[in-house]
């Protein structure tokens, strides 16, 4: 082997060892480079005559020709090898499952409120809506409660940037406000027929929705949920509030099996008023009285306010707590399961 070929070898070889691009171009310039191998011999001809010039020119082009292949080769060779390794790096199970996507369901506390929508709904009570932002007369003043109840102080309720000092805007803390509205609204309606002393239909209403209270603890959240209901006419009376009331447990419980109480109690809106409690018979729940609801005769002073005579207009209204009735209907125990989001807790109700 002659001195060029052992020097062809020896390039091969330096190649083969390199296993970096940077390794292989390092090793590249030590045989082409300014400095390298193939560029002294190049100079080392200045002595030679044309003749042998010649022919020790070829010789040397042949090997400097065949070590640039190897180089080329070694190139792909590593290219090759990095492309390789990326696809193992970066390879995809084709035959893995694909990921489910979830299906999702309405909230609890949303299938109480359509729960209720849909049985006070199939008893002719229409579904009121209304701002979530109202003002202190919707909120308090129109339901006879009076400037220095403690319902109305900053420990109690949210007060809200707008309105003005003498009637501060803030977040509904009941659903009464929406009543008013839809009574208020109901009245002008039938503004004529009232003046020329004509019956009115009766206002069968209620109000489901988001209510806000500063309190906060297991059983009370400041943003809550209430459903009130209102029913006014020239002879609606305490009997049928418990007809109804009662009509809608059973439904809601889906049980026959449970009787309702009426405990006297005071709402600035209603007088007289009454707790409503009721108990299951039989079941996991049975013996126990249950408060689900308060209730009463409308104030006369709230019944002025829709813009009717209280002398001639009568009925009642009752308010309850549909995040409570959803912790008994489901047996949940604490309330704030409902707000935090864990899809695993609200996934058990689809
Ligand atoms: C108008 C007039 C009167 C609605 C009523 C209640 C009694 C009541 C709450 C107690 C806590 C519901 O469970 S709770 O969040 N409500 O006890 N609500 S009477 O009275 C009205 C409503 C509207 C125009």
């Amino acid at each position: 082997m002659n001195e060029l070929d052992t020097l062809v070898e020896s390039a091969r070889a330096d190649f083969a060892q390199a296993t970096t691009p940077v390794d292989l171009e390092n090793a590249k310039a030590r045989y082409l480079g300014k400095a390298g191998r193939i560029t002294e011999l190049m100079k080392g001809m200045g002595a030679l005559s044309v003749e042998e010039k010649k022919t020790r020119g070829a010789a040397i082009n042949v090997a400097k020709q065949a070590i640039e292949t190897a180089l080329t080769d070694r190139r792909q060779a590593l290219a090759d090898a990095e492309l390789q390794a990326q696809l193992k790096a970066e390879a995809l199970d084709v035959s893995l499952p694909g990921r489910q996507r979830g299906v999702g369901g309405l909230h609890p506390v949303s299938l109480t409120l359509e729960r209720i929508e849909a049985i006070f709904g199939s008893m002719g009570f229409e579904v009121a809506d209304g701002p979530e932002i109202e003002s202190d007369w919707f909120n308090f003043t129109a339901l006879n409660t009076p400037e220095d109840h403690p319902a109305r102080s900053m420990h109690d309720t949210f007060y809200v940037e707008g309105g003005s000092a003498k009637a501060p805007n803030l977040l509904r803390t009941h659903t009464s406000p929406m009543q008013i509205r839809h009574a208020v609204q109901h009245v002008k309606r039938h503004r004529a027929a009232l003046d020329a002393g004509q019956a009115m239909p009766e206002i069968r209403v209620i109000a489901p929705g988001r209510t806000y209270r500063v309190d906060s603890d297991a059983t009370h959240s400041p943003m809550f949920h209430q459903c009130e209901g209102l029913w006014i006419g020239e002879n609606v009376s305490f009997k049928d509030l418990k007809v109804v009331f009662t009509d809608f447990c059973r439904t809601f419980f889906e049980s026959d099996d449970l009787v309702l109480r009426f405990r006297p109690s005071f709402f600035p809106f209603t007088e007289p008023s009454a707790e409503i409690d009721i108990q299951f018979q039989s079941g996991p729940l049975a013996g126990r009285w249950l408060e689900v609801a308060g209730s009463g005769q409308v104030h006369p002073n709230v019944v002025r306010n829709m813009g009717l005579d209280p002398e001639r207009y009568i009925g009642f209204a009752f308010g309850m707590g549909p995040d409570r009735l959803t912790m008994l209907r489901y047996g949940v125990n604490d309330l704030r399961l409902f707000f935090d989001g864990d899809v695993r807790f609200l996934s058990q109700f689809r």
